[in-house]
Parts: structure tokens; C-alpha cells; sequence
């Protein structure tokens, strides 16, 4: 009865796809950041949600899927605040916060166990409608709500591994490559090679569970798409815009010659 409620409550706010975990089967896995002061006190159930971003079938230029959009961080915060303002009317005892990447929460994991999807083997989450092309995002609570969680993986196929330049070490990931502020040589001709403008999709590109992923439905990320990056173009709410033009226009240099 409460999660349906509370599922009404978000699907109001646009957000459709939300999954529920209980906070102490991750309190032992917390992420070390600064935003865990954040979490309310006896912080009981992690209201899990999913925001889908893939736009269109085509893959844009040079671009990842996520950097085509409007930062998410905005877009789904937006989403996720608004969220909490209606879920506090309705429970003004409780608290709800709320995160979205810059959180404490293992997303993924949390996604996984919540029923929302799989984890596959690129450390991503996969739903069934829309792949792994989605953002996640929670609004932690101390509220209680019963919680039946299970955990499952993808079909371990290996194909994202076999793909992945650098065999999913996430030390080495691509994405994390295109975001550095610092690249020696050798780096920038990976990120050549491999056509990196920001972010990288190989793993997720070659996924067969991807090969049906449904489109967006939230008209931020619609209306926002960009299919290629332009120096001198509005960079502000992008994706790239937090580390400065600088990055992504050596990038776009590196590749562009
Ligand atoms: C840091 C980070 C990155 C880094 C490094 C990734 C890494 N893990 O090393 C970089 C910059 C490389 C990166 C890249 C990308 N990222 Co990223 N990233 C994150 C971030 C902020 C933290 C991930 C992290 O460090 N986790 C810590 C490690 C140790 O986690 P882990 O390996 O999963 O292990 C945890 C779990 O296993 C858990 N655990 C273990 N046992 C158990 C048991 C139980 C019961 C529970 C509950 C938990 C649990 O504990 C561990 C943590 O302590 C998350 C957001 C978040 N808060 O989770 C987004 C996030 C994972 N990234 C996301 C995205 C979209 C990407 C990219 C696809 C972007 C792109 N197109 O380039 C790429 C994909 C690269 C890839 N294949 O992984 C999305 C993924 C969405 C999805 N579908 O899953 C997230 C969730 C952000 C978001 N809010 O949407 N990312």
C-alpha cells in the first residue's frame, strides 16, 4: 500500500521506474563522500529511481550517449527535489534527501538488489525497457517500508569485456580517460583510436541486452539533444561543462585534425 502511494507520488513528478531498498543491507557499503553528512538521521529505505536518457537509435558523434543530453545531475536533481517536496506533504514527520551520483549510495547495486534491473558485468545496471542507458538516482528516507530484496547479474556473455579496449579495468576505463585534466601521449592516442570525444559506450554498444533499449520519455534530455560538441558552442548545464572547455576541446583537437 505505501509503495503504491509512493509510486503515485513520483510518477506525478515524471518519475516512472522506482524500486525500494532497505538502508542497512547497503550501510555497509556506503561510498566515502562528502555528501553522506546529508543522509537523515535512522535513515531506514532508499527510494530507488530509474531516468532513462537514450534520445535516438543513432549513436551521436564522438559523444557518449550521456553527453548528448543536459546534465543529468540538474535534470534528474530537479526531478528528485521536486520529488521529496510532495512525498514531505504527505509524510510531514519524515525526511527525505535526496542524491544523484554525488552520493554515498552504491547506485548500481542498490538498483540491482531493488528489483530495477541486472548488474552486468561493465558494472552497470540493466533494465529490461530501456537497457543500461539510464541515470540513478535515490531519495533516502526514514520512513519504513518493507523491503523484498534479491540480487541478480547479467547473462555473463562477455562480449563488453571483449569489446572493451581495456577489458573493463576500472582503472583504465575510457571514460574515465576522457575526463582527465592531465593526459600524456600515449592517452590521448587511446582516446583517438577509439573515437572519445567524452565518455565512453563500448561496453554498453555491444551489450545485447541493449538491443531493444526504449527511448526517453523525459523532455529535458529530448529537447536538450545535441549530436556532436562545437568549440565556441553554449556549454552551460552540459555534461563536460564542470571540468572547463579546456578538456573537451583538446579532446575534440586530439581527434579532430
Ligand atoms: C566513480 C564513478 C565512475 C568512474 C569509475 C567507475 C568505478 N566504479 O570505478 C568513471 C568515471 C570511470 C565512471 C564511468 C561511467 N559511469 Co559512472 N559512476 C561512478 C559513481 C559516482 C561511483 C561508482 C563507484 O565508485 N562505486 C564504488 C565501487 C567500488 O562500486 P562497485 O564496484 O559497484 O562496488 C560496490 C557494490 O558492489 C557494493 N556492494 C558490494 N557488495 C554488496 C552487497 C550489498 C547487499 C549491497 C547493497 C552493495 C554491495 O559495494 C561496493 C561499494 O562500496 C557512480 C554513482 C554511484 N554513487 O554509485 C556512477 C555511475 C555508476 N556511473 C554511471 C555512468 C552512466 C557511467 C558511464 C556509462 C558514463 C559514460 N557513458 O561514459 C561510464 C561507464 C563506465 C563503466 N563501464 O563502468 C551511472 C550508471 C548507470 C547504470 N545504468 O548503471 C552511475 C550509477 C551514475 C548515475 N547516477 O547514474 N563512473
Amino acid at each position: 500500500m505505501i509503495k503504491t502511494t509512493i509510486t503515485d507520488i513520483l510518477s506525478k513528478t515524471g518519475i516512472k521506474n522506482v524500486g525500494f531498498c532497505a538502508f542497512n543491507d547497503v550501510k555497509e557499503h556506503l561510498l566515502e563522500c562528502r555528501a553522506k553528512e546529508r543522509l537523515p538521521k535512522n535513515s531506514k529505505t532508499i527510494i530507488i529511481c530509474v531516468f532513462p536518457y537514450k534520445v535516438k537509435e543513432n549513436e551521436p558523434k564522438f559523444l557518449s550517449r550521456y553527453a548528448a543530453i543536459p546534465d543529468y545531475h540538474t535534470v534528474c536533481g530537479e526531478m528528485l527535489s521536486a520529488a521529496c517536496k510532495k512525498l514531505k506533504e504527505k509524510y510531514p514527520q519524515n525526511e527525505f534527501e535526496y542524491f544523484c551520483d554525488n552520493s554515498p549510495i552504491p547506485e548500481v547495486h542498490t538498483a540491482a538488489v531493488s528489483g530495477l534491473g541486472v548488474k552486468g558485468d561493465n558494472g552497470l545496471l540493466i533494465t529490461k525497457e530501456y537497457g543500461s542507458f539510464v541515470f540513478l538516482g535515490e531519495i533516502v528516507t526514514d520512513l519504513h517500508i518493507d523491503c523484498e530484496n534479491e540480487y541478480n547479474e547479467c547473462i555473463h556473455c562477455g562480449k563488453c569485456k571483449t569489446a572493451c579496449p581495456v577489458k573493463l579495468d576500472k582503472t583504465k576505463c575510457l571514460s574515465n580517460l576522457s575526463q582527465k585534466k592531465k593526459l600524456v601521449d600515449r592517452e590521448l592516442k587511446t582516446l583517438k583510436q577509439n573515437n572519445i570525444l567524452w565518455g565512453c559506450d563500448i561496453c554498453q554498444n555491444i551489450c545485447p541486452m541493449n538491443k531493444n533499449a526504449q527511448k526517453t520519455y523525459i523532455n529535458e534530455f529530448i529537447n536538450g539533444y545535441r549530436n556532436e560538441y562545437s568549440p565556441g558552442e553554449d556549454t552551460a548545464n552540459r555534461p563536460y561543462t564542470w571540468r572547463g572547455e579546456s578538456v573537451i576541446k583538446r579532446n575534440y583537437d586530439n581527434l579532430i585534425k
